[in-house]
């Protein structure tokens, strides 16, 4: 009997339900002034252990004008539950706090790059700090204490700083791309204690108006990686700035360009680090024809960053915008793809790919449990080893990283998605468990391996 019928035959004493196979969404962060959710709730999102960070940037405002604010949620068990939702103290309309979020343990930055001119700079970046409440063994008491507001030490009119911010231990970069016509440049600060003080100011060696350097910034160990996202004669293109830190000094090492790829292929202005290795956002463009997103992985090596992976859907769509968003932690990688149109046009999804340590696949492809169109879920991304969290203007969703065991239902909707001659059926990437692109015997056989019981 061929594997087919097998399936088709154990499908006769089984109702066809559930899609528990594969990374599960375990919650829907749902902010306790749910009438706010027009507030931008998940423009941004970060995450960092038990504690999961929502920026709001049009929080108390109404189009691009809001006050914003940052809401924090803590893991209770399989719970996500609110533990704070935190305002900039001197905030004033239009700051859009929360436009950008990072949190790394105890602390949490905050963009808001639009606080005005005439209260200490165009642009500002609020940290907070989890204070134990008295009681450091009960985290249910804990509060989060604003501990300093950053700014750039000679702001501008238009900076935009704090546009894009990153933690790491006591170092924070944030980026101000609007600096000088938007040419660009991002910002270093250290922590001593409670006080937060200016390290370094980064320009990009070969910038020019217009080029947004500081459109997005990361931080791991010494390294900190800065995008640019130039304007050129053929059309934007991204470049992604690596520094290293040797004593106070903040140096320029690399410049990783459009130049490194094949003909065709650009890099855009996403990046993420982790360790020792970098992910920037990308996607391949042979005019005239369709646009495909894709990521790189690159790794530092002798004297240079050189490219590990090129990663790509297994299933990819044009215009979906994979790689507009990345966010890496460990061998976890999370991709954003928020034009995806798996259930309506701009409906959103998020890749998640996995690393044994020199290659790297896809894993799954996650969508909201309540897609719509126009949601464009994917338009935020954040993951550590655990959780992936992925957010769109209007909610947040958590997902583990780890997938599932096969239940006798996803039996089920494996059959589905089983064509047999392989076929790859829309919303069936989670079986390519072998990724190549199709559902088949090899992908069979790997399921019914980790086939669990009902
Ligand atoms: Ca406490
Ligand atoms: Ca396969």
């Amino acid at each position: 009997m061929s594997p087919r019928l097998t399936i088709a035959c154990i499908l006769f004493s089984l109702s066809v339900s559930g899609d528990a196979f594969g990374r599960t969404e375990i919650a829907k962060l749902v902010p306790n002034d749910i009438e706010n959710l027009q507030n931008g709730f998940g423009w941004s999102v970060a995450i960092d252990g038990d504690y999961a960070v929502v920026g709001a940037p049009v929080d108390n405002g109404f189009d691009w004008g809001g006050e914003g604010a940052v809401y924090v949620f803590r893991r209770v068990g399989t719970n996500w539950v609110q533990q704070a939702k935190l305002k900039a103290s001197d905030a004033s309309v239009v700051d859009q706090l929360g436009l950008s979020v990072a949190i790394d343990g105890d602390r949490i930055v905050a963009g808001a790059p639009r606080v005005a001119f005439s209260r200490g700079g165009f642009g500002a970046a609020y940290v907070f700090r989890r204070d134990d409440g008295g009681t450091p063994d009960d985290p249910e008491d804990d509060t989060w204490i604003e501990e300093a507001k950053l700014t750039a030490p000679a702001p501008e009119l238009g900076d935009i700083f704090g546009l894009s911010v990153s933690i790491c231990g006591d170092v924070i970069v944030a980026g101000k791309p609007g600096y000088e016509y938007s040419r660009g440049a991002a910002h270093v600060f250290r922590r001593t204690g409670l006080t937060w003080s200016h390290e370094a100011a980064l320009v990009g060696s070969d910038t020019h108006i217009g080029d947004k350097f500081g459109k997005s910034v990361t931080i791991s160990g010494d390294v900190v990686v800065v995008s640019a996202k130039f304007q050129n004669p053929l059309g934007a293109d991204a470049g992604a700035y690596v520094f290293r830190r040797t004593g106070t000094d903040w140096v320029q090492e690399d410049n990783i360009t459009s130049a490194r790829l094949p003909s065709g292929e650009f890099l855009a202005p996403s990046v993420a680090i982790s360790g020792d290795a970098l992910v920037v956002g990308g996607y391949q463009r042979h005019d005239p024809g369709p646009v495909f997103g894709s990521t790189y992985v690159f790794r530092r090596g002798a004297d240079a960053w050189c490219q590990q992976a090129k990663l790509t859907p297994v299933a990819p769509r044009p215009w979906d915008e994979f790689g507009s968003r990345v966010s890496i932690d460990g061998t976890s990688v999370l991709i954003g793809a928020p034009s995806d149109d798996h259930a309506g046009p701009h409906s959103g999804s998020a890749y998640l790919f996995s690393s044994d340590g020199t290659r790297w696949r896809q894993v799954d492809k996650l969508t909201a449990s309540d897609p719509y169109p126009g949601m464009r879920f994917g338009t935020s991304v954040s993951t550590d080893a655990q959780h992936a969290l992925v957010g769109n203007p209007a909610g947040v969703y958590v997902f583990t990283t780890e997938g599932a065991p096969a239940t006798l239902s996803d039996l089920a909707a494996f059959q589905n998605c089983f064509s047999g001659d392989g076929t790859m059926l829309a919303g069936c990437e989670v079986f390519d468990l072998i990724p190549d692109g199709r559902v088949d015997l090899r992908d069979y056989s790997q399921f019914m391996q980790t086939l669990g019981g009902p």
